[in-house]
């Protein structure tokens, strides 16, 4: 770690409990990174999450932080911004606590357009429990709960993200760090609800079940199935079955809820 990186963690949690060679400790670099990048005020910043391997990165993080309950983290964030509108909000999810259980608060804090940066940690499994399939386990891979392969489709989350109403949408990976920093540069920098799907790795689950043990494997995978956007574009649906399309998917500028709210406040005190 850069010497000057150290301010922004909790060194004395540190090491940290992940597996050897889970991507969770990339993603929480790349998310500090970012911050450090854009030299954000580091007490004007909250982050949330739920419940996973990847919801423990915020204690790790030296800022203000909240580690709530399963699929939780956007309706706590939700309520940490309309209380303190001046904070940086920014959330950190695992793919089954935002898109299976945290479902129902992502549309809808994508919905409201409020101020709130996620980044969720996509790993296509649920690690905390012991490798379950969760909304992004792939159709036909392994999971604990899935010994035959999986019969389930899963989400694009960046189109389920966009057609909800998020207004800044993108994906990378954590074989791409050095765009994965700038794509959540880019969330942190824009006002509404700005979504990075950080696709990553589990290899003690997802990889033992699908024959990717070894975090180089999972590594090699995600690198040789990524495509950028612009490439996607050109290709047919058969061809882009099982890729990773990765880049900036929307952005949009709308009313976001937190001034709206305000708005309302400022009308009822008026009297109107
Ligand atoms: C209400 C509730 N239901 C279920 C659980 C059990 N649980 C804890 S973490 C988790 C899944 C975590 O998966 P994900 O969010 O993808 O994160 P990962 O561990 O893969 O990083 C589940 C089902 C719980 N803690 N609370
Ligand atoms: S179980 Fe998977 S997600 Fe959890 S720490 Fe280990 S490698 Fe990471």
């Amino acid at each position: 770690m850069r010497k000057e990186l150290e301010k922004y963690f909790r060194t004395e949690k540190l090491p940290h409990i992940w597996c050897p060679g889970c991507s969770h400790g990339i993603l929480t670099g790349a998310v500090i990174r970012a911050i450090d990048n854009l030299k954000l005020d580091q007490k004007k910043i909250c982050i949330v999450s739920g419940i996973g391997c990847s919801s423990r990165a915020p204690g790790y993080m030296n800022f203000y932080t909240l580690h709530t309950t399963h699929g939780r983290a956007l309706a706590f964030a939700t309520g940490i911004k309309l209380a303190n509108p001046d904070l940086k909000v920014i959330v950190l999810t695992g793919d089954g606590d935002c898109a299976a259980i945290g479902g129902n608060h992502f549309i809808h804090a994508a919905r409201r357009n409020i101020d709130i940066t996620t980044v969720v940690f996509n790993n296509n499994i649920y690690g905390m429990t012991s490798g379950q399939y969760s909304p992004m386990t792939p159709r036909g891979a392994y999971a604990t709960t899935a010994p035959y392969g999986n019969i389930d489709r899963s989400f694009d989350l960046c189109k389920l993200a966009q057609s909800a109403g998020a207004t800044y949408v993108a994906r990378g990976t954590v074989y791409h760090i050095p765009q994965l920093i700038k794509l959540i540069e880019k969330a942190l920098q824009h006002k509404g609800f700005s979504f990075v799907d950080a696709v990553s790795i589990c290899p003690t689950y997802f990889g033992r079940k699908n024959k990717m043990a070894s975090p180089v494997k999972m590594m090699e995978f995600i690198r040789d199935a990524s495509i950028p956007i612009k490439s996607a574009e050109k290709l047919s649906k058969e061809e882009l079955a099982g890729k990773i399309v990765i880049g900036e998917f929307y952005e949009e500028q709308a009313p976001e809820y937190t001034e709206e709210y305000a708005k309302v406040i400022e009308k009822v005190r008026e009297g109107n």
